[in-house]
């Protein structure tokens, strides 16, 4: 035997080199295999989704090898993960970055070419992965992407919803929400682990006994449900490393409920299990509206506990005493939606591992991190009592005890202070009680941040201002950023080989703050050159693309304006589009001699609206209903286009972000937490026109304020303002063009009154569009004088992308990585 042991072992070592070559035969070798065997295609007829499958199949091959010896070498080191749980990963398309990532797209493109097919027709056969809504989702995208090439022991943790963010689909003007099963065709980029289970309970009682002389209580639940793991591999850019995202799916329990087959229905019986697997079908549209769904509720505990099983479970493979947990993890909760988790991980601590209260206070407070999203309280999630009692009791006791202890600490501090108790207890009293999930991880996470200064500032003073005073040390600030491979290098390649053409050196892929080197050469007339070549050979593919989608002929000469995002009221698209018909009314109204000074515009405007959300719907209306009356009228000619993309995804932003001359971030101040839109924008050298808010206050540092268009009140004279609006006369400007609406000189008059009546009339403008009309109409201005000198322009736009260099999400993940988590890196050798 032990003869034959040895021999097992030489055997398993030899194979285990035989890593896949990335020469170009070898490469079509294993996409030519993946068409017979996997696709089951004979490898002398496939078409391009068959290509585009086979390759992926064969990238995918690859991805594993990394990823399994990423892993080993992890289990072997046992270093201090990092936990990123988040209900949205809004990841996008795959094939692409991860050949990128890996160093292999030539290859890959030659490759296919010698078979016959174009590389970047594939890539566009490749559905998009929209499991999240906008900006959130986004951010912790990048975030993977960051900690991957970063070489952070990390993971990913979240739902793999069937449908992702529903399909926009304009008809007549008015959004329709198709359903996004983007699992129809396969999904390539993912592993199903059949043996990587666990059982999540719900509902049911709450029963106490005595144990070893202790109150013990035990959660009888009425409803279990199994957690399925799908791993997706996450590349990073040049390193070995692949990391994981792992995605929970809801399948029946098989153990749970086996009498009910005794019954006698057994058909009954096997379908009321089915529901089970609602709970991952679906992902909430709504961004900022939480409306109390059961189903929601079970969707974050669902993926949390799944988490917090398979996290334990790691740990304790390695480790004995659970003590230690604080030293080997850190848990980031991305928004409050995972909160329950700090009550789930109590539980367990002492209900499944026998440990006291105090123990397990002390690893709980210690594990997790939180990072608030939003600058208002109403975004803030609240769960009714009666629901989250019904479903998790065990967690509703846990609450309330979390609150008593809390509530007679504050009494030691505060004595009688019951105003302020309320206002800081983790219950709301009121005619429905509610559990405030924010408060929760605001007392129960180590630290807590927000996601530009300006947010974490009015986190401190407005929205948390209670518990800044009571925990100071806790608040950080931790500004987004964007992974620069994705949003600059693969998706506006032009640029990025001029970029390293003139830094000598590619090394800003992985240093962002690199580009300010550019600034050496901003009057050079060369690169002035080279950078406004390749930013009108991008202007024209999406010229080309807009007259697909909308028929529209547009002149790449135009100024392309751009305003891609979920349609908000606080963001103001109307503000936007308020300001297009100004413009029209304008050149109507002017000489032919004068219209010969126009700026030539292209207005575009991309954005889905919540499902629920009418106004919003309305504004989506509007856009067409003014492009329709302006695209057609010869008076105007292409000096001024209006066109909405629909359907705005991350891959419509790739090829939307490299074109725009200029991009608008003009919510009104103090309502967007940061945006890293604007960040994407920036980095491709692309103007920025907007308010000091967010992060746009510290790209305007970075960049300089005499290369952006700032305009509009700041966020301290906003409150000012909203209580003077009794007293506000907007300008005439203002009324003439919403007068036109509401007089119907863009048609569907009965839509917009209500849509008008938000800004005037009994309205309360509560975003402030008519005070800031004027400022923004003057920084339009400035923006057609600096776009119609040439020079000018092209260095604004080289040092826009100069400027960018603190927005890249590497420095965002090391400054969590020092301050929050307490994590190394643990990089893998060849
Ligand atoms: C969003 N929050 C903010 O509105 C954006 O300003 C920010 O850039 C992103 O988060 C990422 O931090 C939300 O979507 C939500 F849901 F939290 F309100």
């Amino acid at each position: 035997p032990a003869a034959e042991q040895k021999g097992r072992t030489d055997l398993l070592f030899k194979l285990m080199n035989q890593y896949l070559k990335n020469d170009v035969f070898s490469i079509q070798k294993s996409i030519v295999n993946h068409v017979e065997y996997t696709v089951a295609r004979s490898r002398f007829k496939f078409d391009d989704f068959e290509a585009y499958q086979a390759t992926s199949y064969s990238v995918r091959d690859r991805l594993i090898e990394s990823w399994n010896d990423t892993q080993l070498f992890f289990k072997d080191k046992d270093p201090k993960r990092i936990y990123f749980l988040s209900m949205e990963f809004l990841m996008g398309r795959s094939l692409l970055n991860s050949i990128y990532n890996l160093g292999i797209k030539d290859t890959y493109a030659e490759a296919l070419r010698q078979l016959g097919f174009d590389l970047e027709v594939l890539v566009e056969q490749e559905r998009d992965a929209a499991l999240g809504n906008g900006g959130l989702g986004r951010l912790a995208a990048c975030f993977l992407d960051s900690l991957a090439t970063l070489d952070y022991p990390a993971w990913g943790y979240g739902l793999r919803y069937e449908y992702g963010l529903f399909k926009q689909v304009i008809k007549d003007g008015f959004q329709h929400e198709r359903p996004d099963y983007w699992l129809n065709f396969g999904n390539p980029w993912e592993i199903e682990r059949v043996h990587i289970t666990y059982p999540v309970k719900f509902y049911g009682k709450v029963e106490e006994t005595m144990r070893d002389g202790r109150k013990h209580f035990e959660w009888i639940p009425s409803e279990m449900v199994e957690a399925v793991a799908y791993d997706n591999p996450i590349p990073g850019f040049d390193t070995n490393n692949t990391i994981n995202l792992r995605l929970w799916a809801a399948k029946p329990s098989s153990e749970f409920n086996i009498q009910s087959y005794d019954t006698g229905d057994y058909v009954n019986a096997i379908l009321n299990k089915q529901h089970a697997e609602t709970i991952s079908s679906v992902l909430y549209p709504d961004d900022r509206t939480y409306q109390g769904k059961e189903l929601r509720l079970k969707q974050q505990h669902f993926f949390v506990s799944a988490s917090l099983q398979d996290i334990i479970r790691r740990f304790k493979d390695r480790n004995d005493n659970i003590n230690d947990l604080v030293n080997k993890v850190a848990l980031q909760i991305n928004d409050t939606h995972p909160t329950i988790g700090v009550v789930e991980l109590m539980r367990t601590l002492i209900d499944d591992e026998g440990l006291d209260w105090k123990t397990a206070w002390g690893i709980t407070t210690k594990v997790f991190t939180f990072t608030n999203h939003s600058v208002v309280p109403e975004v803030l999630e609240k769960w009714p009592v009666e629901i989250l009692g019904n479903v998790l009791p065990r967690h509703l006791q846990i609450i309330y005890d979390i609150n008593f202890l809390f509530l007679e600490d504050l009494k030691k501090k505060y004595g009688n202070d019951y105003d302020r108790l309320a206002r800081m207890s983790i219950i709301e009293e009121g005619e429905k009680k509610s559990v405030r999930m924010a408060t929760l991880a605001l007392v129960t996470c180590q630290t807590v941040n927000g996601v530009s200064e300006i947010h974490t500032d009015l986190m401190k003073s407005m929205l948390f201002k209670d518990f800044y005073e009571l925990w100071p040390h806790k608040f950080q600030n931790k500004t987004n950023g964007v992974t620069q491979r994705r949003w600059l290098a693969f998706s506006n390649p032009g640029l990025g080989d001029i970029i390293t053409k003139w830094l000598e050196t590619d090394a800003w892929m992985k240093n962002l703050d690199l580009l300010s080197d550019l600034r050496k050469y901003v009057d050079d007339p060369h690169l002035q050159e080279e950078w406004l070549r390749v930013r009108r050979q991008n202007k024209s593919r999406l010229a080309t693309y807009i007259e697909m989608i909308s028929g529209v002929k547009v002149s790449i000469d135009a100024l392309f304006d751009v305003q891609v995002k979920r349609i908000h009221e606080y963001k103001r698209q109307f503000l936007n589009i308020l300001s297009i018909i100004h413009r029209y009314d304008c050149i109507k109204n002017i000489s032919p001699e004068e219209r010969k000074k126009v700026v030539p515009r292209v207005c575009i405007i991309g954005g889905k609206a919540a499902p629920g959300y009418e106004i919003a719907k309305k504004i989506i209306k509007l856009v067409h209903a003014v492009g329709e009356k302006l695209n057609n009228d010869p008076d105007i000619g292409h000096l001024l286009k209006l066109v909405f993309v629909p359907d705005y995804n991350v891959s419509v932003a790739e090829l939307v972000i490299p074109a725009s001359d200029l991009s608008q971030h003009i919510s009104t101040a103090g309502n967007e937490a940061s945006g890293t839109g604007s960040m994407k924008f920036a980095m491709n050298g692309c103007l920025i026109l907007g308010t000091m808010d967010g992060a746009n206050i510290e790209i305007r540092e970075e960049i300089g304020h005499e290369n952006m268009f700032i305009f509009g009140a700041r966020a301290n004279e906003v409150p000012k303002l909203r209580a003077q609006r009794k007293e506000f006369q907007p300008p005439r400007e203002f009324r003439r063009v919403v007068g036109m609406i509401r007089n119907g000189v863009f048609g569907h008059q009965e839509h917009f009154q209500a849509l008008c009546d938000t800004v005037d009339g009994q309205g309360e403008d509560l975003y402030l569009l008519g005070n800031d009309f004027l400022s923004y109409l003057e920084a339009q201005e400035a923006v057609d004088k600096a776009f119609a000198d040439r020079n000018r322009w092209a260095k604004m736009s080289i040092l826009s992308t100069a400027g960018s260099g603190k927005f890249s999400s590497d420095r965002t993940m090391k400054e969590y990585a020092e301050q929050s988590w307490d994590i190394q890196t643990c990089k893998r050798p060849l």
